[in-house]
């Protein structure tokens, strides 16, 4: 199957009956993680698969917010934007923001993706944003998931707040700074 469509069809109908189970008991936690360990594993390898290291290819930081233990959301998001030929560097759930941060002042990625899923205030999503934001000067800090949609009124030129991988990747094909034109930028992991 086509990746977007296993995701679409297949993985993202099979997390949400996961965690129906795991919150109605049916399942136990060994198998909520036995299963969930499934779905990481394809999904992970579908990322792995995808070739997103053409030197001019958009590099795009993935974290989950501090606490966030929802990370397969954000890892469908990793392989749809590895799908539209960007360069994923995939950190995972709940990362200190210190560590990003520091991250993103060295690498100075185009973009850096959190994800909030869980329950957590307004005001936290939107200082976790800033940090990250403060970190570098160029980079694009994207906020998604349910969580992260609530600070879409405070977003900014560099602060963005996008529903789905589409949305960003759209919204970054219409930035002015997306040049398909400018010469390749190399890049090489620290
Ligand atoms: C699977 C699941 C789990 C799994 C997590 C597995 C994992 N490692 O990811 C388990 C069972 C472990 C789990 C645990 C918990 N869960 Co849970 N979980 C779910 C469930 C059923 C599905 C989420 C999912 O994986 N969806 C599949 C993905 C592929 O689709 P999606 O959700 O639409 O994701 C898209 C968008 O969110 C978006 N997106 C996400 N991040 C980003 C970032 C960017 C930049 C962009 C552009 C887009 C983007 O793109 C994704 C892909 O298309 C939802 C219920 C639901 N209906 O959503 C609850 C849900 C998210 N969980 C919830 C809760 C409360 C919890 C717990 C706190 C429960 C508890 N009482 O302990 C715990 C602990 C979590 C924690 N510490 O963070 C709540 C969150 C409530 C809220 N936001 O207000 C939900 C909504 C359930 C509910 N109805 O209450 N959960």
């Amino acid at each position: 199957m086509p990746f977007a469509e296993a995701i679409r069809d297949v993985w993202r109908p099979v997390l949400f009956e996961i965690g129906r189970l795991w919150e109605t008991g049916e399942i136990s936690v060994a198998q909520e993680h036995f299963a969930t360990g499934v779905v990481r594993v394809a999904l992970a390898a579908m990322l792995r698969s995808l070739d997103g290291a053409r030197d001019e290819a958009v590099e795009v930081v993935c974290a989950c917010l501090p606490g966030e233990a929802h990370d397969l959301p954000l890892l469908a998001v990793a392989v749809e934007l590895a799908l539209a030929g960007w360069r994923v560097i995939w950190l995972g759930a709940d990362v200190p923001l210190e560590d990003l941060c520091a991250l993103v002042a060295t690498r100075a990625p185009e973009i850096v993706c959190l994800s909030a899923v869980g329950t957590r205030c307004e005001d936290e999503v939107l200082a976790a944003g800033r940090t990250v934001l403060g970190s570098a000067r160029t980079t694009i800090v994207v906020l998604g998931g349910p969580a992260g949609l609530s600070i879409q009124q405070h977003q900014g030129p560099r602060l963005w707040v996008c529903g789905t991988a589409a949305e960003l990747v759209r919204r970054w094909c219409e930035h002015p700074i997306f040049r398909p034109d400018l010469p390749s930028r190399p890049k090489k992991l620290p």
